[in-house]
């Protein structure tokens, strides 16, 4: 009987502990989504304007590539924990080459930290030229790493 009962507790406090761990699986797919949702809504309005679709705000395209650099330092966190399965895009490769994504994360960080900065002095073209190259950091892992 305690055998039993004891044997019982045991496989409740793994179920208890695997729905825990699926659980924060979740917050953290959801957590690095929500900043590149973030970063890719502002993204999207500055590449806008280096297309012409929407007139050229220098202090807004400023205030954005602002978010997205601050943004930017977060998804990583996300990542932290082996989860290429459920609701993500995420390629199991990235935990098999961690240290290349963390790479790749650091140079769109750079990209993104440059964009800001260069979009402050209010230069078009370079402005233009700073988010192109943020743009090519954000495929380089997309193509490697993210699920079609
Ligand atoms: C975006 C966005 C991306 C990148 C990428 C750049 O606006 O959502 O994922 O730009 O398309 O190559």
């Amino acid at each position: 009987m305690k055998r039993y009962l004891f044997g019982s507790l045991g496989l409740l406090m793994l179920i208890v502990t695997g729905v825990a761990s699926a659980q924060s699986i979740e917050k953290a797919i959801k957590y690095r989504q929500g900043a590149f949702a973030v970063m890719g809504w502002n993204f999207g309005a500055i590449v806008d304007m280096i297309k012409g679709k929407r007139p050229f705000d220098q202090e807004d395209f400023a205030r954005r590539a602002k978010i997205i650099s601050d943004v930017s330092l977060a998804p990583i966190e996300g990542f932290l924990t082996e989860s290429s399965e459920g609701q993500t895009k995420s390629k199991f490769e990235i935990w098999e080459n961690f240290a290349d994504f963390e790479v790749k994360m650091k140079l769109m960080q750079e990209a993104a930290l440059n964009l800001s900065v260069v979009s402050l002095s209010g230069d078009y073209d370079a402005s233009k030229r700073a988010a192109i190259k943020l743009g090519k950091t954000c495929k380089s892992c997309h193509d490697e790493y993210r699920k079609k």
